[in-house]
């Protein structure tokens, strides 16, 4: 039996599970089922008026979703969390529940491309609107918080451009306000980053990514306090219906027994392509929160464990010579998202970020030129060899 204060490599693999429950099962089992019987009129009665303890039907819970759910709230040092079908789906239960027509969200400068185009339909739909803040000094957050602010909203690192936002001051600000503020952790993983411990309110995942691992489950998850984890699940989880499917929720505890192991082969891999990104007369600028050089290199010190497996970089040249250079790649897969195994490329201009304007996407720093790598377990020394070989063909 782990103890209370384990480590996060112990709690990844032991939290959240008891396998005197289920029959000394070693791997929690998968309930792949749709609904759950009822001994009796009562009991189905009791259940739906929420006077009996127990499982209804999958969209309202299920104990293999609910375990991973448990596990994520140890991992993410809070009280509850709540697994998604998608990343998207996580995003959009937290907003929806966290406003109302005429509210405000503030959100970081830069964002997943659909997480942009969420608020705009937010805003287009239901009246709901949004800026767009930089959120890098007390007096820039003071000022773009508004009277009707219901929530500010921050990726860090920044997808894709890696610029960070310093968590704590931001919470510190909005917690004297009384706003609550959410974290999408999606680059970091709680291994590498707990908001909740800098005193944020809610974190969401793409679960699709570092908390899967192995690129074969799209799921979303979010960790917070009790009450508002129970008015998610009551409400825009329940009624909208986004709900996780158990083989998906069985598949991510399998893949996060691995993620501190693997998380440090992605960080290890990455601070070495960086060294030789860095060096490359062919590459333009690269963006890496482990580069000293970094504008925020000093909020990666504070609030991230290590500076993650994502590097951005501009190439010399046009958007074409970018085309060019990942057409060359041969180990390198073309693809977007991030996280898996394999190591992948894309261009956020006309993939991830093809749905934000051109102006959008200059202020949030997304140049045509700008290619986002997710690094992923390969040996470093052969993916460096297909960057280079790739690069002396343009
Ligand atoms: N948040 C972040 C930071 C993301 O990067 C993504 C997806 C999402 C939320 C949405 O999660 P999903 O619904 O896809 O599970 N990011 C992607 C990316 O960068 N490439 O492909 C998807």
């Amino acid at each position: 039996m782990k103890n209370k204060n384990s480590r996060f490599e112990t709690e990844v693999i032991h939290s959240g599970y008891h396998s005197d429950e289920h029959q000394g099962s070693l791997v929690p089992p998968l309930y792949q089922t749709s609904t759950f019987t009822f001994a009796s009129a009562e009991q189905g009665e009791n259940r739906f008026a929420g006077k009996e303890e127990g499982f209804i039907y999958s969209r309202l819970g299920n104990p293999t979703v609910k375990i991973l759910e448990d596990r994520m709230a140890v991992l993410e040092k809070g009280e509850a969390g709540l697994a998604f079908s998608s990343g998207m789906a996580a995003v959009s239960a937290v907003l929806v529940a966290l406003t109302k027509t005429g509210d405000h969200i503030l959100c970081s400068q830069g964002v997943y491309g659909c997480t942009f185009g969420l608020l705009g339909l937010l805003k287009e739909k239901y009246g709901i609107g949004h800026n767009f803040s930089l959120m890098d000094s007390k007096e820039t957050l003071e000022n773009e918080i508004l009277p009707n602010t219901t929530c500010i909203y921050i990726e860090t690192p920044i997808n894709p451009t890696m610029k960070l936002v310093d968590l704590a001051m931001v919470a510190r600000i909005a917690n004297e306000k009384g706003i609550p503020v959410v974290v999408d952790n999606t680059f970091c993983s709680p291994y590498l980053q707990t908001p909740l411990s800098l005193g944020c309110d809610v974190v969401i995942h793409s679960a699709t990514k570092y908390i899967c691992g192995h690129g074969d489950v799209v799921a979303g998850l979010v960790v917070g306090k009790k009450e508002f984890m129970q008015e998610v699940s009551r409400t825009t989880q329940k009624d909208i219906g986004g709900i996780i499917s158990p083989f998906d929720a069985w598949l991510l505890l399998r893949g996060l027994k691995t993620l501190p192991v693997r998380l440090d082969r992605h960080c290890e891999n990455a601070g070495q392509l960086f060294e030789f990104l860095k060096a490359h007369p062919k590459i333009e600028s690269v963006y890496y929160p482990g580069d000293p050089k970094h504008s925020d290199f000093s909020i990666m010190e504070k609030q991230m464990k290590k500076p993650g497996g994502l590097i951005s970089f501009t190439i010399k040249g046009t958007k074409e010579t970018a085309g060019r250079f990942m057409n060359q790649l041969q180990l390198i897969k073309i693809a977007v998202s991030l996280g898996d195994a394999e190591t992948l490329i894309q261009h956020p201009a006309t993939m991830t970020h093809a749905v934000v304007p051109e102006e959008e996407r200059r202020k949030m720093g997304i140049e045509n030129t700008l290619l986002r790598l997710s690094i992923g377990l390969e040996a470093w020394e052969d993916i460096m060899q297909d960057l280079e070989q790739a690069l002396e063909k343009i």
